[in-house]
């Protein structure tokens, strides 16, 4: 049985990562969605809002588990007996991010190798960051993010 782990800071989920969690559950046996910290940004929603946020926005996904884990993502996965960490990739940029992170990940623990996925054509401008800019001004387009988390936004950022 094999368990892989999509991890990632999911300040908001988006529908670019929930295409690639669903992608992902339907190549593994066991798959585990992990909220991350990433040192480098500042979160706007709370973990508990994220959490929520995911499991509303993944609901029917039946083999998916949601997690929150603050520490070594190659430690937690080891704690959870995963062999697998999914990325999706967006650009070049994203493959000079996530490199340097995929090998870092495996000297920390052999066992564990990092698979890219090809984010869908209609995905590859999505971002968080990007969607929480649009977001401030009430232009989130049609079809970028789940309802609920267009609904959190809007409560948010513009008190509605
Ligand atoms: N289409 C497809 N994939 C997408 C899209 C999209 N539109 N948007 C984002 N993604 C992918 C990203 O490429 C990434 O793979 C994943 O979804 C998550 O994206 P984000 O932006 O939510 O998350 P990041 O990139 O901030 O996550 C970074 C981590 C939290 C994974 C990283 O900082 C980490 O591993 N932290 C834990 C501490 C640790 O172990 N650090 C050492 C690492 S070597």
């Amino acid at each position: 049985m094999t368990t892989a782990i999509i991890p990632g800071s999911f300040d908001p989920v988006t529908n670019g990562h929930v295409d690639i969690i669903r992608r992902s559950s339907q190549m593994f046996d066991q798959v585990i969605t992990a909220v991350m910290h990433n040192s480098s940004k500042k979160p706007l929603f709370s973990l508990d809002e994220k959490l929520e946020l995911l499991r509303l926005s993944t609901e029917g996904i039946d083999n998916l588990e949601i997690k929150a884990f603050d520490g070594l993502l190659a430690e937690f996965a080891r704690k959870e007996g995963a062999t697998v960490l999914v990325k999706g990739l967006r650009s070049v940029t994203d493959y000079e991010y996530e490199i340097p992170m995929a090998v870092m990940n495996r000297e920390i623990n052999i066992e564990l190798e990092t698979v890219f996925l090809p984010t869908s054509p209609q995905y590859r401008a999505l971002s968080s960051s990007i969607i929480k800019e649009v977001a401030r001004f009430d232009a989130v387009p049609q079809g970028l993010v789940p309802a609920p988390v267009e609904k959190a936004l809007k409560q948010k950022l513009s008190g509605r």
